[in-house]
C-alpha cells in the first residue's frame, strides 16, 4: 500500500485521466477482515452516539443520517455548519476515534508524504440505498494543510470529483468498499460530491450496515 493507485477508474477502453494532484486513492486497502472489524467499531459508535439527520441552515433535514467520534463531531442546524464537542440530542462527548481507523490514517497520510497528522474528528456518514450527497466543499475546519482521509464501507457509490470553484468540470468515478481515499493540498478545497449508491453492490454482512447500505468515514484535523 505503498502508492496510490487507480486501475479501472474509467473502464477497460476509457482512456483513464490522472487523478488530480493531492488525490490519493488507494483501491482495496482494506481486506474483508480489517472492513468488518471497523464495523464492529462503528456499531459501538451508534450505540453512544446514536445516526441522527442534522438540519440544514434553511430548515430542511440532511438527506443522509450522521454521527461522528473523535474530541469533536460535524454538524448543522438552523446555524449552520460546525464543529461540536457533543451530540447535539444527547449532549454527551463523542466517543473515542477507533484505534485502527486511527491507524488506517497514520498509514495513508505518511504514505502522502504527511508527519504528525493527528486528526480531531471523525465524520461517520450513513447512507440508505436512496442516499446521496450534493457537490461541496469540506471548509469548516480551521487549517486546510491537514488532509482529510476517507473509507468507505458497503455498497459502492458514485462519486463525482470537481475543482476549485462550482463550476468547474467534474469527474466521476465509483468509490468501493475497503477503498481509502486522501485528499491533500491542491485538492483538498475540492468540490465533490456522492451522485448516488449503487445499493445492490453491499457485499458485507454486518449487524451495522443493517439500516445503512453504505458507511463513509472521514477523519479531518478540524483545530
Ligand atoms: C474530495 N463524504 O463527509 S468521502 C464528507 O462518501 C464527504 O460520504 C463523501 O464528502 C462520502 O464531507 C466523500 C471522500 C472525500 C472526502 C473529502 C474530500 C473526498 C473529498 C474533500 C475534498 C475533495
Ligand atoms: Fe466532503
Amino acid at each position: 500500500m505503498a502508492r496510490p493507485h487507480h486501475p479501472d477508474l474509467f473502464g477497460p477502453d476509457a482512456p483513464a485521466p490522472p487523478l488530480p494532484n493531492g488525490f490519493g486513492l488507494w483501491r482495496g486497502a482494506l481486506d474483508r477482515l480489517d472492513q468488518l472489524a471497523l464495523l464492529d467499531d462503528i456499531r459501538e459508535i451508534l450505540t453512544l452516539a446514536p445516526a441522527y439527520r442534522p438540519t440544514m441552515r434553511n430548515g430542511t433535514a440532511m438527506v443522509n443520517h450522521l454521527t461522528n467520534c473523535g474530541p469533536l463531531g460535524w454538524t448543522s442546524d438552523r446555524q449552520g455548519y460546525r464543529y461540536v464537542d457533543r451530540h447535539p440530542l444527547t449532549d454527551r462527548p463523542w466517543p473515542a476515534i477507533p484505534r485502527r481507523l486511527l491507524a488506517v490514517a497514520d498509514t495513508f497520510t505518511r504514505a502522502l508524504g504527511v508527519v504528525g497528522y493527528e486528526p480531531d474528528a471523525c465524520l461517520v456518514n450513513l447512507y440508505a440505498a436512496d442516499g446521496r450527497l450534493s457537490l461541496h466543499q469540506d471548509y469548516d475546519e480551521v487549517d486546510f494543510k491537514w488532509p482529510i482521509v476517507s473509507v468507505s464501507l458497503g455498497a459502492s457509490c458514485r462519486f463525482v470529483l470537481g475543482g476549485l470553484s462550482r463550476k468547474d468540470p467534474t469527474m466521476r468515478f465509483d468509490l468501493h468498499s475497503g477503498d481509502v481515499v486522501c485528499l491533500h493540498g491542491e485538492s483538498r478545497k475540492r468540490f465533490h460530491g456522492v451522485a448516488k449508491v449503487d445499493a445492490g453492490t453491499n457485499a458485507l454482512s454486518h449487524p451495522a450496515l443493517d439500516p445503512w447500505v453504505r458507511i463513509n468515514l472521514t477523519l479531518r484535523r478540524a483545530r
